[in-house]
């Protein structure tokens, strides 16, 4: 099976990029480019073929392309993002997407980030956030259940999206942060919690049987690695300035 990553460029202008819940602090955008090839690198070892879209200087928040779209293996849902600022990054997305998927929109009222979009083989979690309402969500059921697929939603609060809280690290296990969100609705999975010195770790990229990690949270790392994970770090420490995580910068297709 062969995964496409697709990404795109940190623009300059990432230092004026939206923050809900950190404080602004100066982001060296030379070594968030740095970082952010890494990554595309890490992609790249654990058998990604990256597309990195091209580059748009003037929306800062461009790099976190996971937000503008949910992509399933029967199609891909193309995102009305919750900050305004943000919603003129879906168009080459969806031009990009179109190459390998049907597409559908989210549209207003509705908005959503796929930020909060959590996709456990055919349950579908959505968090209700600053960037995801109940219209979108409402969209996304009509959209996915013919496909077979369900949809249930969970309140966030605060942090920026779901997968701030809880992301998945096997077929049926969650990497997950009890202390920011209700476990409840994922009783079915297996979970392994953050560390509690590490508030920000549950946010890890999974590909196939490899999981990306920050090295930043060398607490959680060990139990993902007493777990048996193969973990692969990777430095991310610039763009979480800008309130982004590893999942945030790649849309991951299985073709
Ligand atoms: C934003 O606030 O939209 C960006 N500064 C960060 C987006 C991070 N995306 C993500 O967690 N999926």
């Amino acid at each position: 099976m062969t995964f496409i990553a697709l990404t795109r460029a940190v623009p300059a202008s990432i230092v004026s990029c939206e923050l809900t819940h950190l404080d602004r602090e100066p982001i060296n955008v030379e070594i968030a480019d740095a970082q952010h090839a890494a990554y595309e690198a890490a992609l790249r070892a654990s058998g990604c073929r990256v597309e990195r879209l091209d580059a748009t200087p003037d929306l800062p928040d461009s790099v976190f392309v996971e937000d503008i779209a949910v992509v399933l293996d029967e199609l891909a849902v193309i995102t009305r993002p919750g900050a305004s600022s943000r919603r003129p990054e879906s168009a080459s997305v969806a031009t990009a997407l179109a190459r390998y998927r049907d597409l559908v929109t989210i549209a207003a009222p509705g908005f959503l980030d796929g930020g909060d979009v959590l996709c456990v083989g055919r349950r579908i979690f959505v968090g209700l956030s600053s960037r995801t309402n109940a219209q979108a969500v409402e969209q996304l059921r009509g959209f996915v259940t013919p496909h077979g697929y369900s949809v249930e939603s969970v309140t966030v609060r605060g942090v920026l999206h779901l997968k701030s809280a809880v992301t998945r690290i096997g077929a049926s296990t969650l990497l997950i942060n009890r202390a920011l969100i209700d476990a409840t609705p994922f009783r079915d999975f297996d979970q392994l919690e953050t560390d509690p010195d590490e508030p920000a770790a549950a946010n890890a990229l999974l590909v196939e049987s490899v999981l990306l990690f920050p090295t930043a949270f060398p607490k959680t790392r060990e139990r993902l690695e007493k777990a048996g994970l193969d973990v692969r770090t990777v430095d991310a420490s610039e763009l979480a300035k800008a309130e982004g995580a590893l999942t945030c910068c790649s849309l991951l297709l299985r073709v």
